[in-house]
């Protein structure tokens, strides 16, 4: 199994990244250095996340002690709704940048098709508690983006939570200069993403898997919601490698060419969770795991239903 993906910009992209939404700031230095000494190249982080600083200095402190250099590391972050005016997009790059306190990203991701109104809240709502939009597209955010890589400040640039429609209007915009290097999605047995994978593979745009354990610390969970870390079926199949749920819940990710993002502060589960290129699920298994798909988001962004730009009324 290969440790990492191929970029459309020839970069390798480390096929399991440690994520860190959630992981608090007082927890996430040590998380972030468990994952390091652990094996991780790649960490998953994001502006809205409210922990770069914290972040940083873990990926700090391994450099500083000689465990990895800048270069062993593929360090990605992402664009905020509030900031998608095109004249705000180096500003919040650059922000990142001083936060985590490197002089560029492996990656640098639109985090989301919807532009929200700038200012101070990071998720504006209204009297009915729906997102406040901006007048932007995603088409002008691209060429801030674009314009990162040219300044150096970001080695590649991609997007999340796009569907095709959106990509494709993407690919097809006059003038592009760079194509998006990856797509960054919501994946998981009860979320398969068939057609979305195979549409961003077929236009050599790489996938990323979040919330691969089914995110069972999302705030917004409610009791009786399916739970994936406590399915029977897949227990089943992972007692059957000698495997941990979750460790077959990320394998079925990396035998697709698919990057994966478990996030945990627990430093017994992020040691688990990168002990998963010793084994390999079976062709049968993974048709298995596929047929558990039920179409359930652990992430529907319900606030921007009404949005223009919200990516999940579309098929894919
Ligand atoms: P997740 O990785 O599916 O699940 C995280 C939860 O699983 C935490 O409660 C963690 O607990 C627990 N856990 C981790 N390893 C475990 C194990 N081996 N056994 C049992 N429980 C385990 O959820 P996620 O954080 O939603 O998704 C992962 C990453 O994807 C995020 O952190 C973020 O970087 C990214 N993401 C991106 C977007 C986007 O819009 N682009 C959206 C969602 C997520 P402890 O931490 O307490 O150990
Ligand atoms: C936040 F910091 C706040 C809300 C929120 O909702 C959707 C899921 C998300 C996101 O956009 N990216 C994540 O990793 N989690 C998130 C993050």
């Amino acid at each position: 199994m290969a440790t990492s993906v191929k970029l459309n910009t020839g970069a390798n992209m480390p096929i399991v990244g440690l994520g860190t939404w959630k992981s608090p700031p007082g927890k996430v230095t040590e998380a972030v250095k468990t994952a390091i000494a652990a094996g991780y190249r790649h960490i998953d982080g994001a502006l809205v996340y409210q922990n770069e600083p914290e972040v940083g200095d873990g990926v700090q402190a391994m450099i500083k002690e000689g465990v990895v250099t800048r270069g062993d590391l593929f360090i990605v972050s992402k664009l905020w709704c509030t900031f998608h005016d095109k004249s705000m997009v180096k500003a919040a790059c650059q922000k990142t940048l001083s936060d985590l306190k490197l002089d560029y990203l492996d990656l640098y991701l639109v985090h989301w098709p919807m532009g929200l109104k700038a200012g101070t809240e990071l998720l504006p709502l209204d009297s009915e508690g729906l997102t406040v939009s901006d007048d932007t597209s995603y088409l002008d955010t691209w060429e801030g983006m674009e314009e990162l890589v040219d300044a150096g400040m970001v080695k590649a640039i991609g997007i999340s939570n796009f569907n095709h429609e959106q990509i494709e209007s993407l690919l097809n915009k006059p003038g592009l200069k760079y194509k998006p290097a990856n797509n960054q999605i919501e994946c998981h047995p009860y979320l398969t993403q068939e057609k979305l994978i195979s549409y961003c593979q077929s236009k050599g745009i790489s996938v990323t898997a979040y919330s691969p354990l089914g995110s069972p610390d999302r705030p917004w969970a409610k009791e009786g919601e399916p739970s994936l870390l406590d399915d029977p079926n897949i227990k089943v199949i992972a007692e059957k490698y000698g495997k941990t749920t979750a460790q077959v819940l990320i394998r079925f990710h990396m035998q697709r060419n698919t990057i994966v993002i478990p996030k945990s502060i627990t430093p017994e589960r992020i040691r688990e969770n990168f002990q998963v290129f010793d084994f390999e699920l079976s062709k049968e298994d993974m048709e298995t795991i596929m047929g558990f798909n039920r179409n359930f988001r652990v992430c529907p962004m319900s606030w921007a239903v009404k949005h223009k730009d919200y990516p999940f009324h579309a098929e894919f």
